[in-house]
């Protein structure tokens, strides 16, 4: 056995552990910690809770917390020699922010190794929820700091994104508003990614470019805290952050808690965490210009490598900072896993029934179509959730599934139109990527082939090799690559290509124009071009 790398993956449902061997340059184990199932005392669903509005979504940062507890003990329990772990990373949910008061860095440097962290951390907070990536309640906010910044336009060009619902700082914004003293005694506002960082490392963790770009407060160009987004947003605000730093920074060595508690190395180097996002992008290897892949998660994204910075100023899509030190593009749906999952448990299903209705019914559905807005969307932004059907009902089981898809992908299709160049494959991860029969429905809809991976879960295994690389390069000073690394670790990953069926290709041409004047026509509340379908449905039908 060789070095073991450890990467961790704090998403919206769960905490995942990867770990690899750098000899064998192999995945050696996988532990998951579910918050709904393993950590039911929270009673959360599917990891959140909602607010006082369906736009409002939050979760635990004390889950969270006592998630890596259990974490630790579970591979402790199963042997894992984790003094042989050399170097951790981690990837977060993005966006979702944790508020704490003066007492958090030395309740951090305090903690008892003898006693759990959720015993000891209970007094950290000055908002004992988060609001995550899944929250639409700041468009007020969002408007305000919108404004000061002198538009759309202006925000994008500074920050490398319109000012978004779910990003940091409307969410800062909101609370500040909302609740000013506790805002006030707010000592350090982290990100979920620099917040278990700091867990690690026994004291406030930085915010590496990756995540920070998703906060509506970094200058995307300068790689600095932007003062007039700090300005707009709220009052003293650059005193509440950490430093911003490269992805690749080792920030410090794991804390005594941990080192005690589990029998880590003193030594182990922590690395900068960063978003789930830009994790993925190395997870699945894409470190080229042009390549793109397509999470199916808790959120579907879609994603792509960026040499050089390029922004969409119509405002759907996201400029963050790549791990490799360059950018990435993204578009983030909210209608994802878990509105597939409501429709699929509707119809009381499991995931192979569901599949083999997808595999029964034909593209274009009969010419069957549906606007999937479950939950309030993101991309279109659509904040009073509604599902739109047309040609069919609520209870007619195939066209639903059918359907749901379908529209996923198209819309997929249709907005990420702006990152330009026509990639000639896909990579796919995500809980869904497991499922072939969704995977065929992409492939036929973006009319190329859909590469899935062994690992599901591309942002562990991301934050995994970040570790490998960042030990490598500073620790041992052998600068590795990441194009070896990629064809060392990934390659033998390789699982699944799905091709498109290219007798469809016309049809999905036809079918993503009509879903976009169906789009355009529901958004501005007017008719739908109903004659359009059903040009359709006569002429493939
Ligand atoms: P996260 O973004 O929180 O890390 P995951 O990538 O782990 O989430 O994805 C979890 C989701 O994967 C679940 O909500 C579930 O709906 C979906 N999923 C799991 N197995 C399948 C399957 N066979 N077909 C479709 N979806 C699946
Ligand atoms: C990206 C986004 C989500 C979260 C949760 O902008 O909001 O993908 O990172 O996975």
């Amino acid at each position: 056995m060789g070095d073991l790398f450890l990467g961790l993956d704090c998403s919206t449902q769960s905490l995942t552990a990867l770990i690899i061997d750098s000899e064998k340059k192999n995945l050696i184990h996988r532990e998951s910690i579910n918050y709904e199932n393993d950590l039911s005392k929270y009673a959360t669903s599917s990891g959140i809770i909602m607010g006082k509005s369906e736009q409002e979504i939050h979760s635990y940062p004390i889950m969270w917390i006592e998630a890596l507890d259990t974490l630790f003990k579970r591979l402790e329990g199963k042997q894992i020699l984790l003094s042989k772990i050399k170097a951790i990373c981690g990837s977060g949910q993005q966006h979702g922010t944790v508020y704490l008061n003066n007492k958090f860095e030395t309740e951090l440097e305090t903690l008892d190794p003898s006693q759990s962290l959720t015993n000891q951390l209970t007094r950290i907070f000055t908002r004992e929820t988060s609001p995550i990536w899944m929250d639409s309640s700041t468009t007020k906010q969002c408007q305000e700091i919108r404004q000061v910044l002198g538009g759309k336009t202006n925000s994008i060009k500074k920050l490398g994104s319109n000012i978004i619902e779910r990003f940091s700082g409307p969410q800062i914004r909101k609370f500040y508003q909302e609740q000013p003293s506790a805002y006030d005694k707010t000592e350090m506002i982290h990100l979920v990614s620099s917040f278990m960082a700091s867990l690690l490392i026994g004291k406030n963790a930085p915010i590496d470019y990756g995540d920070g770009a998703g906060m509506n407060l970094m200058n995307i160009d300068k790689k600095e805290w932007d003062e007039d987004a700090l300005k707009a947003t709220a009052p003293n605000l650059k005193k509440k952050l950490p430093p911003l730093v490269d992805s690749f920074e080792i920030i410090g060595n794991i804390s005594k808690y941990f080192s005690k508690r589990y029998g880590f190395s003193a030594n182990t180097k922590i690395i900068a965490w960063s978003g789930d996002n830009p994790n993925s992008l190395i997870g699945l290897g894409l470190i080229k210009k042009g390549q793109v892949a397509i999470s199916l998660g808790s959120s579907d994204t879609f994603f792509a490598f960026m040499e050089e910075l390029s922004l969409d100023l119509r405002g759907e899509g996201h400029v963050f900072g790549a791990p490799t030190g360059n950018y990435m593009s993204l578009l983030c749906f909210k209608n994802a896993s878990l509105s597939r999952e409501k429709l699929k448990n509707s119809f009381d299903l499991d995931w192979v029934e569901f599949s083999q209705i997808l595999d029964q019914t034909p593209p274009g559905n009969n010419g069957k179509l549906m606007l999937p807005y479950f939950f309030p969307e993101i991309v279109p932004l659509v904040l009073k959730p509604k599902v739109f059907r047309f040609g069919f009902s609520k209870d007619d089981l195939k066209e639903n599934i059918r359907a749901i898809i379908e529209a996923q992908f198209l819309s997929m299709r249709l907005h990420s139109q702006w990152i330009g160049e026509k990639p000639d494959i896909i990579y796919a991860t995500g809980g869904a990527s497991a499922n072939k029969s969704i995977l065929q429905i992409l492939a036929d809809i973006f009319k190329i082939p859909v590469m899935k991976f062994n690992v599901t879960n591309s942002a562990a295994l991301g934050a995994a090799l970040r570790a490998y690389k960042s030990y490598s390069d500073n620790v041992n000073k052998e600068e590795e690559e990441w194009g070896i690394i990629i064809k060392d670790f990934l390659k033998p990953q390789k699982y699944l290509e799905i091709k498109p069926r290219t007798q469809y290709g016309e049809l999905y041409d036809d079918m993503v124009k009509i879903y976009e004047r169906y789009e355009e026509a529901v958004l501005k509340g007017e008719r739908a071009p109903e004659k359009l379908r059903l040009e359709f449905i006569k002429k493939y039908f």
